[in-house]
Parts: structure tokens; C-alpha cells; sequence
């Protein structure tokens, strides 16, 4: 498997609790790099687009009310098979499915305040660094 990137979001429940730097230390004990890192708040109409994939689903509403609610940290991380590592260090999107050692498991509270998201696939992970970087910021 060659050296990938890949999108992160630290979400709102954990930037509350000011949980990212114990967030962007799991991503670095397991191997990754993050060359880029930055923390904003997003507006509705942006959530929207970023969630555009799940607009049909029952959850939609509430999922972009909470991913608007408070700053989030939005970064790329670099390394050996970046996309299934990151996932892997997530754990699954229900922390009580997720593997002992995850980040959800250790910090979400709920399948909707879940702590974070990482990109699913190479072609997810292009659009979600365009949306959110310049190549300007990304710094191997
Ligand atoms: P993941 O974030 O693990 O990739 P996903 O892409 O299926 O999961 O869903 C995106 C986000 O939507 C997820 O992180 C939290 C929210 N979500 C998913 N399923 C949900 C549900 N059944 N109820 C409430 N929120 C949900
Ligand atoms: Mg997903």
C-alpha cells in the first residue's frame, strides 16, 4: 500500500470538551502525519454540501445543526494506507459497536456526536482536502 492522504474532522462534541490534542494524538500513535490542520466553524449552507451525500437520510437535519453548533478542527493525514488507518483508529460510527482503543469508543457519546469523521475512499478523500484546503496548506 503506497503513502495516502486523507480528510479528518475533529466535531464538535470533542472540540467542546477540548479533546484535540488527545484526538491528534491517537492519528500520531498510529503512524499518522498531519500536514494540515486548521479550526473553524461552518455555516449551515456548507454543512449542508459536505453532508450532500446524506440529504435523504432521517438524521440530515440534526447531523448539520450539530456540525455547526461549535468550531470544529478540519485536517489531512498522511501515511501508509491513511484511509482504512484512520477508520480503523476511529471505530465504528456507533461507539457502542466501536473496538476498545478507538477513538469513539473512548470519547463519542452518541451515534450522532460521534467525535469524528474520516474520509471512506481515495475519491472522497480528494474532494473532502479540496473542499476544505489549498495545496498551499498542505505541508508534507
Ligand atoms: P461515518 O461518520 O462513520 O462515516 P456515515 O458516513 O454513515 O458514518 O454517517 C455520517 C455521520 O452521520 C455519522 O458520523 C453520524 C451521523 N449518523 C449516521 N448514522 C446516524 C444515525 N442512525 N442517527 C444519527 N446520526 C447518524
Ligand atoms: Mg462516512
Amino acid at each position: 500500500m503506497a503513502i495516502q492522504r486523507t480528510f479528518s474532522i475533529i466535531k464538535p462534541d470533542a472540540t467542546k470538551r477540548n479533546l484535540t490534542g488527545q484526538i491528534a494524538a491517537k492519528f500520531e500513535e498510529a503512524g499518522l502525519r498531519i500536514v494540515a490542520s486548521k479550526r473553524i466553524q461552518l455555516t449551515l449552507a456548507q454543512a449542508q454540501k459536505f453532508y450532500g451525500v446524506h440529504s435523504e437520510r432521517p438524521f440530515f437535519g440534526e447531523l448539520c445543526e450539530f456540525m455547526i453548533s461549535e468550531p470544529i478542527v478540519v485536517q489531512v493525514l498522511e501515511g501508509e494506507d491513511a484511509i482504512a488507518k484512520n477508520r480503523e483508529v476511529m471505530g465504528a460510527t456507533n461507539p457502542a459497536e466501536a473496538a476498545e482503543g478507538t477513538i469513539r469508543k473512548e470519547f463519542a457519546l452518541s451515534i450522532g456526536e460521534n467525535s469524528v469523521h474520516g474520509s471512506d475512499a481515495p475519491e472522497t478523500a480528494a474532494e473532502e482536502i479540496a473542499f476544505f484546503f489549498s495545496g498551499l496548506e498542505l505541508v508534507g
